[in-house]
């Protein structure tokens, strides 16, 4: 029975990625969905990313989350009969690790719910949290933000407390991560806390560096995508034909990346038609949003959250801001 439910779950997000591609890659200007990046060979490519000297959002936000937990311990003590502390994108959970560990060294309790797109990573953390932390309460979710948050939600009754760390939000267009903030109140009850991480904006230079590293991991992890693509829908993708171009606008905050196809080509994917790259044509590959704190402060207060406390790390380039519900 479990088995054949697994089964389905695996053909049914087999075709949704299938769909997502067909109708990504027919639209115009071609685009993909970077939550697609991180397959096995993904993970490891952005792993070797957050190691590389040039991308300093995670040392930025890995400082914050060590030297600061003690005020989240202290933020969270509002709930003394515990919480459900739930995780959205919780990759290799290294930052939250420090607030687990600070958490469980104070006898708070709770539950930890990590909830990732990659299954992969979701097996590592319930196999090693626990050989890291022997008195944590762990349940990892596989799976899309919302629906995992869903989930979550019917497991306990206990108030939440919710990380979105690592800038994931910044995968949104701003648009789209307003909205993202009004769903995640949705879920919420009044006192709930939400701790979001967000890249603010900052030399320009020092961003596209992030993004356009001249080892070319990030250009890699952009045709590993399509590398996936062939894999797993039975593409026949030339890899060797499309080139990473990085931009970053310092007036919207939107850092970009785009595969561009170096010659006229066909692409058949699955029993799908060929679809045709123009020379110079370009795939829309990932957005990396960066703010300001006056935008935050809008997000927080159109989705009926109010700013509880700033945390920046020593160079004030990245934010985890606390929101109450
Ligand atoms: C995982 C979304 C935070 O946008 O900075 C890193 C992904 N893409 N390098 C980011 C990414 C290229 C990353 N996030």
């Amino acid at each position: 029975m479990n088995d054949i439910l697994e089964r389905d779950t695996k053909k049914r997000s087999v075709s949704n990625f299938y769909q997502d591609v067909i109708k990504g890659l027919n639209s115009q200007p071609k685009h993909l969905e970077s939550k697609y990046f991180y397959d096995d060979r993904g993970d490891e490519l952005f792993q070797q990313i957050m190691a590389m000297p040039e991308y300093y959002l995670t040392d930025c936000e890995l400082e914050i989350f060590k030297t600061r937990c003690t005020e989240m311990h202290s933020t969270f003590s509002v709930f003394p009969d515990g919480f459900d502390l739930i995780e959205l994108g919780a990759g290799d959970a290294m930052k939250s690790s420090h607030l687990l560990s600070c958490l469980l060294n104070n006898n708070v309790k709770f539950t930890y719910y990590p909830i990732d797109i990659s299954g992969h990573v979701i097996d590592l953390l319930e196999t090693e949290l626990p050989k890291k932390f022997p008195q944590l309460e762990v349940k990892g979710l596989q799976g899309e933000y919302f629906q995992m948050l869903q989930k979550a939600s019917t497991f306990s009754e206990r108030p939440k407390v919710l990380l979105v760390l690592g800038s994931n939000i910044g995968n949104m267009p701003p648009d789209d991560a307003g909205l993202f903030c009004e769903s995640l109140r949705k879920y919420l009850i009044p006192g709930d806390l939400a701790l979001i991480g967000f890249d603010l904006k900052k030399d320009p230079q020092t961003i596209l560096n992030a993004y356009n590293d001249p080892a070319g991991i990030t250009s890699e992890f952009n045709l590993n995508l399509l590398k996936r693509i062939n894999r797993e829908l039975h593409a026949n993708f030339d890899v060797g034909q499309f080139t990473h171009y990085q931009t970053y606008d310092p007036q919207s905050g939107a850092c970009k990346s785009f595969l561009i196809s170096s010659q006229d080509q066909d692409v058949i994917i699955a029993d799908h038609g060929p679809i045709h790259f123009r020379k110079n044509e370009y795939i829309f590959m990932e957005i990396s949003q960066k703010y300001d704190l006056g935008d935050l402060d809008k997000f927080a207060g159109q989705s009926g959250f109010k700013t509880v406390n700033n945390l920046f790390d020593s160079k004030n380039w990245f934010v985890d801001t606390i929101w109450e519900a």
